[in-house]
């Protein structure tokens, strides 16, 4: 059943290609083999604890949109479920090898999963969640039904494109294709051509493909005179409305989509704007301190710093930087977000490094912290990233379980817990957790990458 992947073996062509054309990070052939029991015996336990989560999930919400691990009941997210922790977390399973857990799961969708429904979504948060999960477990499972659901979904999501700029809209409803929310961010615009573009490939239709390329250049060529995208832009009248720069939540993901995208597809202007935006980012936006590597806020005309917060979502930039080939600034800044992390026992949602106070005290179950360990591993084999490891691993049972699953932080100095448990626990903190001590040929980095979901897209075509 499981088609392709998990394979020791670089296409000969391919690493050709990526020797020619790719100054981002190659993973070294081998692994130290001293600590491959050790290893194994820590993604087993990661393995055990996405069975406790997910039995949780199976047992007091099945069928629904998430899990309230407190009150043992659910949350959907609209009127009606669209199954976003079964889509989320199936392509984890498959990887995992839990194939019963699986292929339940598989049948759940299959058999339950309409699109055909009066309500107005996100378009960002179903592009990452369920587009991007639908079309990952396709490949890796075969199962046409899940390219059948993805092309659905794709063709329902479309009109959000129909702005005079050809930048999305915020919702769409998916009955009738009518719009609405103007205002966005660059986050919500250019983090479709992954999903999108794949879609494209694998149904021949380069519509999708076009509109979120559009998209994304739509951002870009909006930029500043210095480089950087603020942090609020209008699609009607393409005018930026808050001229923050960050790499965090809301521009995040646009600059990780302009690498990843030249990496999936070879799409060159994808490169050129990724060459550029990190030229950028690292002129302005980095923030050298005594203390370590940070990257804050600057107003986007100036590169003035205007605030010096740095917050879980900001902890997927290392994970870039190494993918990048920009090892050493990558393991300085995994090296902050660790002491952030180490510092309250738990990474609260933001904190201000000028003072190492909290900002927003929460934890949500966030992986970018984790995500970008589990890079860093891969490229250099230090095993400080291992045991980085441990540490969220020992952090989030102790702090996050419970009887029934694991839970988000109200606070992360009382540790106490929330009724919240987001399906990006399942689809990606558990996932780059299990695969930073998995042996490397379970997942071959090489064939494809990352959605900013962690569902694995693979160079099929
Ligand atoms: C996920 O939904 C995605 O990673 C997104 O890009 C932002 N972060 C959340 C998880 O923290």
């Amino acid at each position: 059943m499981q088609r392709i992947l998990f394979s020791f073996a670089v296409p000969v062509l391919l690493a050709c290609w990526l020797a020619q054309n790719s100054a981002t990070a190659q993973e070294p052939a081998t692994q130290p083999s001293e600590s491959a029991t050790a290893n194994a015996d820590m993604s087993d336990r990661v393995r055990q604890e996405f069975l406790h989560a997910w039995d949780g999930y199976k047992k007091y919400s099945w069928g629904h949109d998430e899990l309230k691990p407190l009150t043992k009941s659910y949350r959907d997210w609209y009127s009606r479920p669209l199954l976003m922790t079964p889509v989320d977390a199936l392509d984890t399973m498959i990887l995992m090898h839990l194939t019963p857990q699986a292929d339940e799961a598989r049948e759940l969708i299959a058999s339950r999963l309409s699109f055909d429904q009066d309500i107005y979504v996100k378009n960002f948060e179903i592009t990452i969640r369920l587009l991007g999960g639908l079309l990952s477990s396709y490949q890796l499972s075969g199962d046409k039904r899940l390219l059948d659901l993805a092309n659905d979904l794709g063709h329902r999501l479309l009109p959000v494109f129909n702005s005079p700029t050809g930048m999305p809209y915020v919702k769409v409803n998916l009955k009738t294709g009518a719009v609405r929310n103007p205002d966005t961010n660059p986050a919500e615009v250019g983090t479709l051509l992954i999903e999108f573009g794949t879609l494209s490939k694998l149904t021949g239709n380069p519509v999708y493909y076009d509109k979120a390329k559009r998209a994304l250049v739509e951002v870009y060529n909006r930029r500043s005179p210095i480089g950087l995208v603020g942090s609020g832009i209008n699609v009607e009248s393409g005018k930026w409305t808050n001229p923050t720069s960050h790499i965090g939540g809301g521009i995040d993901s646009f600059y990780e989509y302009l690498l990843k995208s030249w990496l999936l597809f070879d799409d060159k202007d994808s490169k050129q704007m990724w060459d550029a935006s990190i030229a950028a980012i690292n002129k302005y936006v980095a923030d050298p301190t005594p203390g370590g590597l940070w990257y804050g806020q600057v107003d986007m005309n100036t590169g003035k710093r205007v605030g010096t917060d740095f917050g879980a979502l900001d902890a997927f930039f290392p994970g870039t930087l190494a993918l990048s080939g920009d090892i050493d600034r990558a393991r300085q800044l995994e090296d902050s977000a660790f002491k952030m992390w180490t510092w309250f026992g738990v990474e609260p949602e933001a904190i201000d490094y000028s003072n190492m106070k909290i900002a927003y005290d929460g934890y949500a179950l966030r992986p970018e912290i984790i995500e970008s360990a589990f890079y860093l591993h891969r490229f250099t084999h230090d095993p400080k990233y291992l045991g980085m490891g441990h540490t969220f691993y020992g952090s989030l049972v102790k702090n996050c379980r419970n009887d029934v699953a694991y839970a988000a932080l109200k606070n992360v100095e009382k540790k106490t817990q929330s009724d919240e448990m987001e399906s990006f626990f399942l689809a990606e903190t558990l996932k780059y957790l299990y695969l930073l001590f998995a042996p490397s040929n379970t997942l071959d980095l090489n064939r494809g990458v990352f959605n900013t979901e962690a569902h694995f897209i693979q160079r099929t075509w």
